[in-house]
């Protein structure tokens, strides 16, 4: 075996110190960084996502792919040279994580590949603006996010303002159904969807406080140490924009995107631009917003959370009837 190809994750200074000081730590994705936001929104946005988990008492952690090693943690250079567009980065998520490590390359990693760096690093907490999903023509494209799949077989939490319109909202409700994965609604009982409060769809459990959310995640890993969850939490009702007035705009985002044969990896960096243009930046500012809110929720419930004391066994107590 070639050690050179053994895979490499460093974490960054701050990390380092707040990881051996057991203090509290909040992953963050970069794919929302290379592909999500244009520049310099992005870079920016990134920087006040990391200071909003700062302000709220955790030690955010980037996390992406420089050069073939995974870096949990940024650099200053590290963060501008992904918000660069020359040379462009990867979008890196689970299928192709080993491949940027083999090949050396660098790149944003998606909510899946983020999870998955996160969980070998001992962070159960990450926060991000909208898990990716269903599409809408997934019955043709059988195009289906792989973030839905790494959160069922990977034990983070993600703050998620619920799953992006762009997507299909019920059919990626069913999907975490069937993969057993709790969508908690945090001050919320309907599920919200991204640039707009809520959608008709029902959450697993409403819960309101930090505290509730870190106990209720003890409940779970405890029950089930293998399995995420989504931590939904709604954009600011001042950024959001009504689901009858984004939608139009989404559907004719959609529309081209068809007629372009725009597919897979492309699809959601393609939506997002269009719509961020189609209504004169009002999506841009409202993603910041709610990404900004995600991460300062994501602080605070990184502060209650209690691992279960038996590592990654099923830890329920069985006893007899009394
Ligand atoms: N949330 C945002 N902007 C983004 C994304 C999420 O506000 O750009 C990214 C995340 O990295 C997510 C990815 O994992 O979009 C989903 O891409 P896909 O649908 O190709 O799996
Ligand atoms: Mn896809």
């Amino acid at each position: 075996m070639n050690s050179q190809h053994t895979p490499r994750i460093v974490l960054g200074e701050e990390v380092a110190a707040a990881a051996a000081g057991q203090e509290a730590i909040v992953a963050l994705e970069s794919t929302i960084v290379t592909h999500g936001m244009p520049a310099p929104d992005n870079v920016e946005t990134a920087r006040r996502v990391e200071a909003a988990v700062r302000a709220n008492g955790a030690t955010p952690a980037t996390i992406a792919v420089i050069d073939g090693v995974a870096r949990i943690g940024l650099a200053d250079e590290e963060l501008d040279r992904l918000g660069r567009p020359d040379p462009e980065p990867v979008k890196i998520g689970s299928q192709n994580l080993a491949a940027s490590f083999y090949l050396g390359q660098t790149g944003g990693t998606t909510v899946a590949a983020t999870m998955k760096l996160a969980a070998l690093a001992g962070i159960k907490i990450f926060a991000t603006g909208g898990i990716g999903g269903v599409h809408r023509g997934a019955q043709y494209s059988f195009d289906i996010s792989g973030d839905l799949e790494e959160i069922a077989r990977t034990p983070v939490a993600v703050v998620s303002a619920g799953f992006k319109s762009i997507l299909d909202i019920a059919k990626t409700t069913e999907y975490l159904e069937t993969r057993g994965v709790p969508v908690v609604g945090y001050q919320t009982a309907m599920l919200p969807s991204f640039y707009s409060i809520d959608s008709p769809h029902e959450v697993t459990l409403r819960l309101d406080s930090p505290e509730a959310v870190g106990g209720y995640l003890h409940t779970h890993w405890s029950l089930d140490p293998a399995c995420g969850a989504v931590i939904a939490n709604p954009i600011p009702q001042r950024a959001a924009i009504p689901a009858d007035r984004i939608e139009t705009a989404i559907a004719q985002a959609c529309a081209h995107a068809d007629a372009d044969g725009i597919s897979g990896k492309e699809l959601t960096p393609f939506l997002l631009q269009w719509l961020a243009d189609a209504t004169d930046g009002e999506s841009l500012e409202a993603n910041k917003e709610l990404v900004l809110n995600n991460a300062k929720i994501a602080a605070l419930i990184a502060q209650h959370l209690t691992p279960p004391a038996s590592g990654n066994k099923t830890s329920a107590t069985v006893s007899l009837r009394s």
